[in-house]
């Protein structure tokens, strides 16, 4: 669904990616351990062909930073409230580093008990979940993850916004050389960096993906920025979007999408809140049988492929393959922006 990929582009190793990601957010005052972390996820969604999570969120980090949204030097801190759980105190910073604080013990946990979650709380999140869930898969565990944003989606049936666009990320760690089972959604029609990707392509986007301020279908992406996005599968996608507040928000004595946008205050900055990772040790329930039960899940897999249809990350797996060959395009306009930030950043 990404615009930006058609687009006239300026070709760019992975490591220049990364180098340039660095150099933005160093200059725009993130501390140095946190521009490691945020720039990788950058570069993992510039590498993946996954533009709006991409070397776009530079833009989206930056302006977040100058709004005074984001604490640029939070330690991050972890914590045990339950023997299974792992909780990161993220102090307003980025999620990137909370995460990577948190994951060891996640892992160890689930690796002990059979199931563990890990909640990050007070962290600003702008980035896919498919990271981290795939991190977890490569371990060999079956990881689910959760986070609320800003309340800009509809329930199905209203058109005034209460629910984030909430995306729900799974992996699943398959037999080598097969990279782990992976799919991470919004439980909105698309992702909202999508519909800002075409606002910037002065793209119209097809006309449910949301609504204008007065509640009328549009096809104008600005429109539907300042009116409502939808909810996908209609009631459905509805009831999972209120899950994932429910269970990323206040179970974990966190934000609602609605009380982050409150929060915000007109900013634009990205989301504050919290994000609920659950991680389950195949071998809980399995012990020595897991190697044959997960020949059993291949199964399914090949059911899936054999009649031409594909798995969800299939195209980010061909994407990464490719961009660590061939680096990757970032449109012209695109980078022009980055450049003229880093700029305004350092004068
Ligand atoms: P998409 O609709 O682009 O894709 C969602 C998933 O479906 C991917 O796993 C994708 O795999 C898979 N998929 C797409 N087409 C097919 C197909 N034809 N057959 C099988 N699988 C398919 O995602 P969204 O726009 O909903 O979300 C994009 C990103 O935005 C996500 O990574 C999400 O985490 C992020 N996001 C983050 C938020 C936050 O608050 N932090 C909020 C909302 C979204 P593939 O990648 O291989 O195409
Ligand atoms: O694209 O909807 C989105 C989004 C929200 C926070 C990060 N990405």
């Amino acid at each position: 669904m990404s615009v930006a990929t058609k687009e006239p582009g300026v070709r760019l190793a992975l490591d220049e990616v990364r180098a340039l990601a660095r150099r933005v957010l160093r200059v725009a005052g993130l501390a140095e351990d946190h521009v490691e972390a945020v720039a990788e996820t950058m570069v993992a969604g510039e590498r993946d062909g996954c533009a709006s999570h991409g070397i776009y969120r530079l833009l989206v980090a930056a302006n977040t930073i100058a709004k005074g949204k984001v604490v640029r030097d939070a330690v991050p801190i972890l914590s045990e409230p339950a023997k299974a759980l792992a909780r990161v105190e993220g102090g307003g910073s980025f999620a990137q580093l909370a995460f990577d604080i948190g994951k060891p013990a996640l892992i160890a946990k689930a690796r002990t008990y059979g199931i563990a979650a890990l909640a990050l709380n007070n962290v600003v999140h702008f980035a896919a979940l498919w990271p981290e869930v795939e991190a977890l898969a490569e371990e060999g565990l079956v990881a689910l993850a959760f986070t609320p944003s800003h309340a800009w989606v509809a329930p199905a049936g209203g058109t005034r916004p209460v629910f984030g666009t909430n995306p729900i990320a799974f992996g699943w760690p398959r037999p080598a050389p097969a990279p782990p089972f992976v799919f991470d959604f919004a439980t909105s029609m698309v992702a909202r960096g999508e519909i800002e990707l075409h606002r910037r392509a002065g793209k119209a986007v097809p006309e449910d993906w949301g609504v204008d301020a007065e509640g009328c279908p549009t096809t104008d992406p600005a429109a539907i920025l300042d009116g409502a996005m939808r909810t996908f599968g209609g009631h459905k996608g509805s009831a999972l979007a209120a899950m994932v507040e429910l269970i990323a928000g206040p179970l974990i004595g966190d934000w609602t999408s609605a009380e982050s946008i409150a929060a915000d205050a007109g900013a634009g900055a990205s989301p504050l809140g919290g994000e609920l990772i659950v991680a389950i040790d195949p071998a809980g329930f399995l012990g020595d049988a897991v190697a044959g039960h997960l020949l059993r899940a291949e199964a399914l897999f090949d059911a899936i492929e054999d009649q031409g249809a594909r798995l969800p990350s299939a195209r980010r797996y061909a994407a990464r393959a490719r961009s660590l060959a061939e680096g990757v395009c970032i449109p012209d306009k695109l980078y022009a922006d980055i450049l003229a930030l880093e700029a305004s950043l350092t004068s």
